[in-house]
C-alpha cells in the first residue's frame, strides 16, 4: 500500500489487507482477548506504524543517495499531541483505515480519543516546533528535529480542592507505536570531571540512545524524522556494590541517567534543578551534534564542508550550548584548529529568539557551568576573549563617541541653565530699586554663576573617570556580572548564540524589531544583516483540516478544491462567500456543531452544563502574568456582579457568555497558580448561582494540551490574546483561532498585529497601550491611583472574600493594586478601561449574528499567511539554504 495512493482508488487497489493487518496486531503484538476501543486504537496505530516505517525508509534511502543539505531543528520541546489522525490523513490513507475499522464496528474518530498526547513541551514554542516538522516534511525539505524523549512529559495538571496539582504524565504506559527504538545509535555524553590542560576528563557519563519518530508530510511520499534521545547509564547495576549491600550505590548511575530524561523543565527553584536543566540541554545537544557529524563523516572526509550539508537551528536559548559543544567536538574529538572550528561553527548555527522575558533568556552561573561542563566553560571564555578582541576597536571609538556626547550633553545643559540664570539675574536687577538691592542681586548672580561652574567642573571630572570604552566592551561580553547578585558571574546564552550564529531571528514583525532595539542593539550595530524576522505559522493540516473537518468540508466545497490544505493562500477565495447569506448560515451551523461538541466535553470533564447559545469566549495558553488571564478574570467578576444587580428586564439585554480558560501554571510559579485558583473559584460561584443561569458560565478546563486545543479552538467565537504590548513574542494560538473563524480581542502585540493587517483591523477588538508607551507608563505609574471604578469594584469584591480564600488571593490582588507591594508591572489596571470598552463592542457586534458571521468568514479567508508552510519556506530560503528533495 503506497501512501497517497489509497487502496480504494484505482492506483493501489487491494494491495494490502489492512483489516487483516489490524487483526494481526491485535492478536500477535497485543495478545488482546477482545477488541475494545483502546486495544483497537493500538492495533490500528501499529499498523499505521508499518506504513510510516515504509515511507521513512524510502525517504531516507532517497536522501542518503542524493545527499542534500539538511536542517536540524534543535529544540528542548516538541508538543506533538496525538499522531493517529494526523498520520493517516497526511498519508492519504483515511479511507483505507476507515474501511478496515468498519470490520471491527469502529471508526477512526471512535478510536482517536484512546491515544495519549505526546506532550513533550510547555506551550507555543514546543507546538511551533511540531508544526515546523509537519511543514518541513510537506515541503520535502530534508530536515530532522532533535530533542529529548521525556518519559513523563512535563506534567499532567489536575484541579484538587480548587488548586492546581501536578501529576506525572505517564504517556508511555501503553507503549508508543509512533517511535522506533534505535539501540544501535548510541553516543556517550559526559559531565563534570576535570581539565588536564585542554583535555577534559568527564567525571560522569551517560549513554544517549536514539528513538526515531517518523513525520509524514501531507500529499507527498516524504516522511522525515524527529530523533529523541533517551538517557541510559553506562552500568545499569553495579553488582559489586550490590553484593556489598550498597543498594543505593548499586543503582546510582541509573538514577542519575533517569533524571536526565524524566521530565521537561524540572523545577529549577533548587540548585539541583538548575543543574539538571543545563544537564538536559547539554545531553540532547551533544548527542545530536555527535550524531550529525558521524553521519556527515560517513560520506565526507573534510569537516570544513559541514556547513554545506548541515544547518542547526537553535530553538530559543535552550540548545545554545551547541556553540561550545560543536567547537569542542571539532577541536577535541576531530583535531581541528580553533579558527577552523570557529569558521565551521558560525557557518552552521542559527538562533531563533522566542521571548523578551528576562527570566526566560537563560543565563547560567559560571560556577555551575565550570562544575558541570568545565571544558565548555573554558571554550566559552576563549570564544568571549576572541570576540571581545574583535570588537575592541569598535568599542574604543564608540566609547570615545559616547564620552564626547556625554560631555556635549552636560555642556549644553549647563549653557541652557546659564541662560536661564542670566534671565533671572536681569529680572532681579531690574526689580531692584535701591543701590544696595542692585549690589545684592549682582552678588547673588555672580555667586550662582560660580557655583554652577564649579558643579559643572565636578561633573565633568567625574565623567572623565568613567571608562566608557570598558563599559561598551562589557555590553558585548558573553560573560557578565549578575546585576542582582554582585560578584556572581553569568554566561549569557543568548549572547553566546548571537556571537556563534550566522543568523538570528525573531518570530513576529514587532518582536523582531524589539529584539533589535531592546535585547541585542549592540550586536545589531555591528552586523545588522544577521538579524531577521520569520513570522510564525501553524500547520493548517492539524489546526483546520483535521480538527475541524466540518468547516474544512465547507471551505473545500466553496473553493471547489482542497488544495488550500497545502496552499493556504487559496483561502482568500472565501472572501466573496462572506456576502452570501446562505453560506453564512452554513458557516454558523458548523460553529454551532463545534460548540455543541465542546459543551459535551466540558460536561464530561468538569461536570458543568453549558448552553450552546451564548458567545463562547476562550483564553487558553500558559498561565503567566504577562498574558493577563487575571485581567480577563477580573472583567468576568465585574460582569457577574453587574448581572446580579440588574433587573429582570435589564438582564434580557445581556449577551450571554461562556468564558473558557485553560493552561498550565509552571510548578514553581506562585502567582500563576493563584490565577488558576481564582478562575476555578469564580467558576464554582458563578456556575452555581441560579440568579445568573445561562447569562454567564465560567469554565476552567484542566490539563490544556494539543488534544484539548483541537476541541476548543474550532468552537471558539471570541479568543483572547491580551498580553501587555511588547511582551508576547508572537502567539500562535491566535493564528489557529483566526483560521477557525474566531474573533480576536487583543493588544497590539506579537502576531496580533499581522493578523490585524491580514484580517482588517476593523474586524479585531484591539485595546490597550502600544509597546512604545510601556516603559514610560511603568515609570509614571509609580504613584498611580486613578483606577477605573469597574476595576476597583471587582477587585474589592475579591478582597472581601466573595470567591473565598481572601487571604490566599491577597498578594495576587496586591500585585496589581497596591504600589507598595506590587507595581502592576504588566499594566492590567492601566489597560482595564479600554479592555472593558472593547468587550462592550464584542457584545454589540454579537447581537448582529449576520454581521458577526460575515466577519468570522473574513478571519478564515484573510489568514492563510499564517501557514507554517510559508514560514518554513522562508526559513529554508532565507536562513538554511536547504532545497526540497522529493522522491519521484
Ligand atoms: O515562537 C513560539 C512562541 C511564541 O508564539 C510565544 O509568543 C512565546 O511566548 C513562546 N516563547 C517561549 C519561550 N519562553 N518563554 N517565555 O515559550 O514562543
Amino acid at each position: 500500500l503506497e501512501i497517497n495512493k489509497p487502496a480504494n482508488t484505482a492506483n493501489g487497489a487491494g494491495k494490502v489487507d489492512l483489516a487483516g493487518e489490524v487483526a494481526n496486531e491485535l492478536k500477535y503484538r497485543l495478545a488482546a482477548p477482545k477488541a475494545d476501543t483502546d486495544k483497537l486504537y493500538q492495533s490500528v496505530a501499529w499498523s499505521v506504524h508499518n506504513r510510516l516505517v515504509d515511507a521513512f525508509d524510502k525517504t531516507h534511502e532517497h536522501w542518503n543517495k542524493e545527499d542534500p543539505k539538511h536542517v536540524y531543528y534543535l529544540s528542548a520541546e516538541f508538543l506533538m499531541g496525538r499522531t493517529l489522525t494526523n498520520a493517516v490523513h497526511n498519508m492519504g490513507l483515511q479511507g483505507d483505515y476507515a474501511e478496515a475499522l468498519k470490520q471491527f464496528g469502529q471508526t477512526l474518530e471512535g478510536v482517536h480519543g484512546a491515544e495519549t498526547d505526546a506532550a513533550l513541551g510547555n506551550g507555543g514554542l514546543g507546538r511551533l516546533a511540531a508544526c515546523f516538522l509537519d511543514s518541513m516534511a510537506t515541503l520535502d525539505l530534508p530536515g530532522w528535529g532533535y530533542g529529548i524523549r521525556y518519559r513523563y512529559g512535563m506534567f499532567r495538571q489536575a484541579i484538587k480542592d480548587g488548586l492546581q496539582v501536578e501529576l506525572p504524565d505517564y504517556w508511555l504506559d501503553n507503549g508508543n507505536p509512533w517511535e522506533i527504538r534505535r539501540p544501535e545509535t548510541r553516543f556517550n555524553v559526559g559531565f563534570y570531571g576535570k581539565l588536564e590542560g585542554d583535555k577534559w576528563v568527564p567525571g560522569e557519563e551517560v549513554i544517549a540512545e536514539a528513538y526515531d519518530v517518523p513525520i509524514p508530510g501531507y500529499g507527498t511520499k516524504t516522511c522525515s524524522n524527529l530523533r529523541l534521545w533517551d538517557a541510559l547509564p553506562l552500568v545499569e547495576l553495579d553488582l559489586d556494590a550490590f553484593n556489598a549491600g550498597q543498594y543505593e550505590k548499586a543503582v546510582e548511575q541509573k538514577r542519575k541517567a533517569d533524571d536526565i530524561a524524566a521530565v521537561l523543565y524540572p523545577n529549577d527553584a533548587t540548585e539541583y534543578g538548575k543543574e539538571l536543566r543545563l544537564k538536559q540541554q547539554f545531553f540532547f545537544v551533544s548527542a545530536s551534534l555527535q550524531d550529525t557529524i558521524a553521519r556527515y563523516l560517513e560520506k565526507h572526509s573534510d569537516l570544513a564542508g559541514l556547513p554545506e550539508k548541515a544547518c542547526f537551528q537553535m530553538n530559543d536559548t535552550h540548545p545554545t550550548i551547541a556553540v561550545a559543544e560543536l567547537m569542542r567536538l571539532l577541536i577535541d574529538v576531530h583535531g581541528l584548529p580553533y579558527d577552523k572550528a570557529w569558521a565551521i561553527t558560525t557557518k552552521s548555527l542559527a538562533y531563533t529568539n522566542h521571548t523578551v522575558m528576562p527570566e526566560a533568556l537563560e543565563k547560567w552561573p559560571v560556577a555551575v557551568m565550570q562544575k558541570l561542563l568545565p571544558r565548555h566553560m573554558q571554550l566559552i571564555e576563549q570564544i568571549n576573549d576572541a570576540w571581545l578582541a574583535s570588537v575592541k576597536d569598535h568599542s574604543a571609538s564608540k566609547g570615545a563617541q559616547l564620552q564626547a556626547a556625554k560631555k556635549a550633553e552636560r555642556e549644553a545643559a549647563a549653557a541652557a541653565a546659564k541662560e536661564e540664570r542670566a534671565k533671572a539675574a536681569a529680572a532681579a536687577l531690574e526689580a531692584a530699586t535701591t543701590p544696595e538691592e542692585k549690589a545684592a542681586a549682582e552678588a547673588a548672580a555672580k555667586k550662582a554663576e560660580e557655583e554652577a561652574e564649579a558643579a559643572l567642573k565636578a561633573i565633568l571630572e567625574e565623567d572623565a573617570k568613567v571608562d566608557y570604552v570598558a563599559e561598551v566592551l562589557k555590553s558585548y561580553s558573553i560573560i557578565q556580572e549578575n546585576q542582582w547578585n554582585k560578584g556572581e558571574m553569568l554566561v549569557n546564552m543568548a549572547y553566546l548564540a548571537v556571537v556563534g550564529s550566522f543568523a538570528v531571528n525573531g518570530v513576529a514583525a514587532i518582536h523582531s524589531e524589539i529584539i533589535k532595539t531592546d535585547i541585542f542593539p549592540q550586536f545589531v550595530e555591528l552586523t545588522p544583516e544577521k538579524f531577521q524576522n520569520k513570522t510564525n505559522g501553524v500547520t493548517l493540516r492539524r489546526w483546520l483540516a483535521y480538527c475541524n473537518p466540518e468547516l474544512s468540508a465547507l471551505i473545500t466545497e466553496a473553493l471547489g478544491t482542497d488544495a488550500w490544505v497545502k496552499d493556504a493562500t487559496l483561502l482568500a477565495g472565501l472572501k466573496p462567500f462572506a456576502e452570501d447569506a446562505a453560506f453564512r448560515k452554513r458557516w454558523r451551523d458548523v460553529k454551532f456543531a463545534k460548540k455543541a461538541a465542546l459543551a459535551k466535553h466540558i460536561k464530561e470533564v468538569t461536570g458543568y452544563e453549558v448552553s450552546t447559545q451564548p458567545l463562547f469566549d476562550v483564553q487558553v495558553k500558559r498561565i503567566h502574568e504577562y498574558k493577563r488571564q487575571f485581567m480577563n478574570a477580573i472583567s468576568i467578576i465585574y460582569r457577574y456582579k453587574k448581572i446580579k444587580e440588574m433587573s429582570p428586564e435589564e438582564r434580557k439585554k445581556v449577551v450571554p457568555r461562556v468564558c473558557i480558560f485553560g493552561g498550565k501554571a509552571a510548578s514553581a510559579y506562585y502567582m500563576a497558580k493563584k490565577i488558576v485558583a481564582l478562575v476555578v473559584a469564580i467558576a464554582a460561584k458563578v456556575n452555581n448561582d441560579p440568579e445568573v443561569g445561562d447569562l454567564l458560565k465560567v469554565v476552567f478546563l484542566p490539563n490544556y494540551n494539543v488534544s484539548e486545543a483541537e476541541v476548543i479552538i474550532p468552537a471558539a467565537e471570541l479568543s483572547q490574546h491580551i498580553s501587555t504590548a511588547g511582551t508576547e513574542a508572537s502567539g500562535t494560538s491566535n493564528m489557529k483561532f483566526a483560521l477557525n473563524g474566531s474573533f480576536i480581542i487583543g493588544t497590539m502585540d506579537g502576531a496580533n498585529i499581522e493578523i490585524g493587517e491580514n484580517t482588517g483591523f476593523e474586524n479585531l477588538f484591539i485595546f490597550g497601550v502600544q509597546a512604545e508607551e510601556i516603559n514610560r507608563l511603568r515609570e509614571e505609574r509609580k504613584d498611580f491611583k486613578d483606577y477605573d471604578p469597574r476595576w476597583t469594584e471587582a477587585l474589592e469584591w475579591v478582597k472581601a472574600g466573595a470567591f473565598g480564600r481572601a487571604d490566599y488571593f491577597d498578594d495576587l490582588v496586591a500585585s496589581v493594586n497596591d504600589m507598595t507591594r506590587g507595581n502592576d508591572w504588566f499594566l492590567l489596571a492601566n489597560d482595564f478601561a479600554s479592555y472593558m470598552d472593547a468587550q462592550d463592542e464584542v457584545d454589540k457586534l454579537y447581537r448582529d449574528q449576520e454581521e458577526w458571521t460575515r466577519r468570522s468568514i473574513l478571519y478564515t479567508a484573510g489568514n492563510g499567511f499564517f501557514s507554517s508552510d510559508r514560514t518554513i519556506d522562508q526559513y529554508a530560503k532565507e536562513i538554511w539554504s536547504v532545497q526540497p528533495c522529493r522522491q519521484a
